[in-house]
């Protein structure tokens, strides 16, 4: 904002291809990202005038996501690492391309001592409490995720498990 178009024009260049490849579909992220698009502010929204508004907007997905019961499953391996430092390492088996999420709730479903709890947010669902244990942001603490050591950049609804991997589920102090 206030820069040069030119200083920013591969950024606004990947979010166009990012955009029309259908990248984005948080509608949080949706909604951040198109002012920028527009080179306005996120709160320059609050004064638009929506003129030729047809009320077509629709907010669930016009084609709903299904996991379709796929074939193969992939094995994660999910470690959750207390506040105390303490690690415990569980296996699960899930669809290729399911969420997180779902593999999260076989996991709790296989009855091995893994338990979760999660909040609703505009983001979707925001992992709160994991084997018992709450993270609170009152005590600026959060369930940080990641994937062979990689931060994860989406929440547990919106990853998607493409690949055998380790998720990491950590109790983290900000
Ligand atoms: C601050 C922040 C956090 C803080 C919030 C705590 C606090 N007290 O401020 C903490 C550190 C907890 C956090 C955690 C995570 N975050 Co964060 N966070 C942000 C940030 C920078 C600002 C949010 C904010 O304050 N908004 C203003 C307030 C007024 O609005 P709000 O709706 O009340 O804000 C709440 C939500 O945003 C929620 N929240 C924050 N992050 C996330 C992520 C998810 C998946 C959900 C469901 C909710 C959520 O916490 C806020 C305070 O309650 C945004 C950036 C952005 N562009 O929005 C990223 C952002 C929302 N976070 C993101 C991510 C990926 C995460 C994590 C998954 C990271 C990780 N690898 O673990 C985790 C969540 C894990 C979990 N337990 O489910 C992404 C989401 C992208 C996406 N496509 O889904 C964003 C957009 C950053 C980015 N560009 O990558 N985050």
């Amino acid at each position: 904002m206030g820069s040069q178009v030119a200083e920013c024009a591969a950024s606004m260049e990947a979010m166009r291809t990012d955009a029309r490849s259908n990248t984005y579909h948080n509608p949080m992220g949706i909604s951040q990202i198109l002012p920028a698009l527009q080179q306005k502010s996120y709160l320059a929204v609050k004064s638009k005038e929506c003129l030729n508004e047809d009320d077509t907007l629709v907010l669930e997905p016009i084609d709903p996501v299904v996991v379709l019961p796929s074939e193969s499953t992939l094995t994660v391996m999910v470690e959750v690492v207390a506040s105390s430092g303490a690690a415990v390492v569980y296996s699960v088996d899930a669809p290729k391309g399911s969420s997180l999420l779902e593999a999260l709730e076989l996991l709790k479903g296989k009855n091995v001592g893994f338990t979760f709890e999660k909040e609703s947010s505009l983001w979707g669902p925001f992992l709160s409490a994991v084997n018992g244990e709450q993270a609170r942001q009152s005590d600026r603490r959060y369930w940080h995720l990641s994937s062979d050591g990689t931060a994860l950049s989406q929440g547990v609804n919106d990853f998607k498990i493409e690949v055998a991997q380790k998720i990491t589920i950590k109790n983290t102090s900000y």
